[in-house]
């Protein structure tokens, strides 16, 4: 018997034995590799008399084929009795065996986020959803923005063929959930908004915001202060104040700047904080009447105050990143530093 045949016996004998993906691929090494018994015959060309070389050569190649097909009938094989096995119950997972070792880690936006909706949660408010592609109605002119009004152009909007937007402010979700709850609420929205941004260390053209709304009876801005005192406090472990400024925004009426101590210096002056011992932190106010309106709310029955929280600066105080672009940029290195929670 000459060595091809004797090759392709020993192939054949150890066909049988496949039964796994582990031994199919353990079975294409033996033979394929890099050290593989075919790999080995091409290196015996050399060894072989230039007239026989034609004919050796078209002999490992029509062996090599063989191999190659009845691998590639094996793998479809393979896989199927492993659908059928699971299929029928055969192959059973445990699932009470501990994973491999953990290897990722949640994004810092996403630990903070997990982080604030606890504080929120146990303050009594609700988690809503919002949508990311949003009427021009929901995003704007439900919340006192009409066409042509001023404010709408602090906001660089990407518009859609159908006339619709990549949200630009959370505000979008207010008048569905003033909807929803038609009277009493207290909840927050967190969501990625979309703006039409020249890019620096702290603009993103897609960022996230965290909003959040009460209504019910004689809501005050005292409500507004103190859920936000605590929020933070619990979220830096520290005592931190709040104050505010007058702000405008056509959705809220008085209309709001809050800052909060700066977290770096405790308020004594630092760089960051420009020496003032103050941070920027969110605009806020009271839920402006024709807002409730809109949502067919009394204002004479309710009222309500809400803030707007840009989202990615609070995740860079609380981490100390510079840069709001790291935040999109996938760089594991950077976002792995500040480790797992869930
Ligand atoms: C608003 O979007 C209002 N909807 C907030 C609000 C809600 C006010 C409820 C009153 C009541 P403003 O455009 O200022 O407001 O954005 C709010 C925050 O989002 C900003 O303070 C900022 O921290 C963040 N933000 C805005 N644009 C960007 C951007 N391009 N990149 C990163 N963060 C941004």
């Amino acid at each position: 018997m000459d060595e091809f045949s004797e090759l392709e016996n020993s192939f054949n004998q150890e066909v049988k034995n496949v039964d796994s993906p582990k031994s199919l691929d353990d079975l294409r090494v033996a033979y394929l590799g890099k050290k593989g018994k075919i790999t080995n015959l091409f290196a015996k060309i050399k060894e072989i008399a230039v007239e026989e070389r034609k004919a050796f050569g078209q002999k490992i190649n029509a062996i090599k084929d063989l191999i190659e097909n009845k691998l590639s009938e094996l793998k479809q094989k393979v896989e199927n009795d492993k659908i059928a096995k699971e299929i029928s119950g055969e192959e059973v997972i445990d699932i009470s065996l501990p994973t491999k070792k953990y290897h990722g880690s949640l994004h810092p936006r996403t630990i903070l986020q997990k982080e604030i909706e606890d504080v929120f949660v146990s303050m009594g408010f609700t988690v809503e959803d919002g949508n990311e592609i949003e009427t021009e109605y929901n995003n704007f002119d439900s919340v006192n923005v009409p066409k042509n009004h001023p404010a709408r152009d602090m906001q660089d909007t990407f518009w859609l063929d159908n006339g619709q937007l990549l949200k630009t402010q959370t505000s979008a979700a207010q008048n569905r959930i003033l909807r929803k709850y038609n009277g009493p609420l207290k909840a927050i929205f967190p969501g990625r908004c979309f703006r039409n941004e020249e890019l620096d260390r702290s603009h993103e053209n897609t960022f996230f915001q965290l909003e959040g709304m009460i209504v019910d009876k004689d809501v005050s801005v005292a409500n507004l202060i103190h859920f936000m005192k605590s929020m933070l406090s619990e979220i830096f472990k520290k005592d931190i104040a709040v104050r505010l400024r007058p702000g405008f925004f056509p959705f809220v009426e008085p209309g709001f700047e809050m800052d909060a101590t700066c977290t770096f210096c405790s308020g004594k002056g630092c760089p960051t904080c420009k020496g003032s011992g103050w941070l920027e932190l969110c605009p806020c106010g009271m839920i402006h009447p024709n807002v409730l309106i809109n949502a067919g709310i009394d204002p004479e029955k309710y009222s309500g105050c809400a803030f707007g929280l840009g989202f990615d600066r609070l995740v860079m105080l609380k981490t100390g990143l510079d840069d709001i672009r790291y935040l999109n940029s996938g760089n594991i290195k950077v976002l792995s530093q500040f480790g797992v929670k869930d």
